[in-house]
């Protein structure tokens, strides 16, 4: 207890001085049960603890929750938040919201859009670089389906899809482009379409696609995350496609991944391009800050890279994005 005051107390001293409150930020995200979403946190509280604000962590996982959170940080008086929205239509509401409020906001993962379905350009937004990094998943497949000499007229490729939302549709579109430059027919592309975005949505399309093309001898699988290709490998495995027959890379990098490469039997899930929570976390809640500290607003856009891990290589990977 003693310490703990000792500690406490320059912390307290330096407030008094200022006359103030540490700067309140929130930091909302849509999916808070999902590894990838609790890393972001994870890094935006460090940052909180580095520069001395404080960080509300808030799950929104529908509309209403997210309209209910923005009234909500301003009743605690804070300054800003960081948001990945449930639905990035709800662009126009956010903004006005955030408008009434007073609250300073940019956007991470997925952009915002417009009434027309346009990005809107006047709210800052840190995504990852999704057409890239979806050709990086591409080219790993190409790359197993002929590290294990299998006929591209025999090879089948299951896209875990989740076309509402931009960055994902993006992300398949890439592998897509190069499996189909790689010599795949375009007509062995099977989308199928997951309700949400999570492993279980994505075990009950991937079930469905391969009911209805057993004409394929192997397969690949990809989507917009880790999950979504967590979800397909289940769903083979349930079918006899084991690691011999399916090759799934995800995108992420995060818990989820890393405990499928721990398992002791190779299993469908080849790889993942892992992406920064860290950038996405440290940095967007420190830009929000800076912007309601010092009114410097963040970049309009940043995007953001990432690299292929596999089972051989995570650590060195990891080392590399510095997690
Ligand atoms: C989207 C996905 C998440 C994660 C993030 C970077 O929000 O739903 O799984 O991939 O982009």
């Amino acid at each position: 207890m003693k310490r703990r005051l000792c500690l406490a107390l320059p912390l307290l001293a330096s407030f008094l001085a200022q006359g103030a409150e540490p700067i309140k930020i929130g930091f909302l995200v849509k999916q808070a049960e999902e590894p990838w979403f609790q890393d972001e946190w994870r890094f935006a509280e460090a940052a909180a603890q580095d520069k001395g604000f404080t960080l509300v962590k808030i799950a929104v996982p529908s509309p209403e929750k997210t309209l209910a959170a923005i009234d909500n940080l301003a009743a605690q008086q804070a300054a800003g938040f960081v948001i990945c929205a449930p639905d990035v239509k709800l662009g126009t509401a956010i903004q006005r919201a955030a408008a009434r409020n007073h609250l300073k906001f940019m956007s991470v993962d997925d952009r915002l859009l417009d009434g027309r379905g346009q990005p809107i350009a006047a709210i800052p937004h840190m995504g990852i670089s999704a057409y890239e990094i979806g050709k990086q998943v591409g080219q790993g497949l190409v790359d197993e389906i002929k590290a294990r000499g299998w006929k591209m007229n025999e090879v089948g490729a299951l896209r875990i899809a989740y076309d509402q939302l931009p960055t994902a549709r993006e992300r398949t579109q890439g592998a897509v482009d190069v499996l189909t430059a790689a010599g795949l027919a375009a007509d062995h592309v099977i989308a199928a379409p997951q309700a949400r975005t999570d492993t279980e949505s994505a075990f009950n399309a991937a079930n469905i696609a391969f009911t209805k093309n057993a004409r394929f001898k192997h397969w690949v699988a990809f989507g917009l995350n880790d999950e979504a290709v967590l979800g397909a490998v289940r769903a083979g495995e349930g079918r006899g496609l084991g690691s011999g027959a399916l090759v799934g890379i995800g995108i992420g990098g995060s818990k989820a991944a890393l405990s499928e490469f721990a398992k002791p039997a190779v299993t469908g899930f080849h790889g993942t391009v892992l992406i920064s929570p860290k950038r996405h976390g440290y940095e967007t809640a420190v830009l929000v800050y800076e912007w309601a500290r010092s009114n410097t607003p963040p970049p309009a856009l940043t995007l953001t890279s990432g690299a292929l891990m596999t089972r051989g290589n995570q650590a060195e990977v990891r080392a590399r994005m510095g997690l």
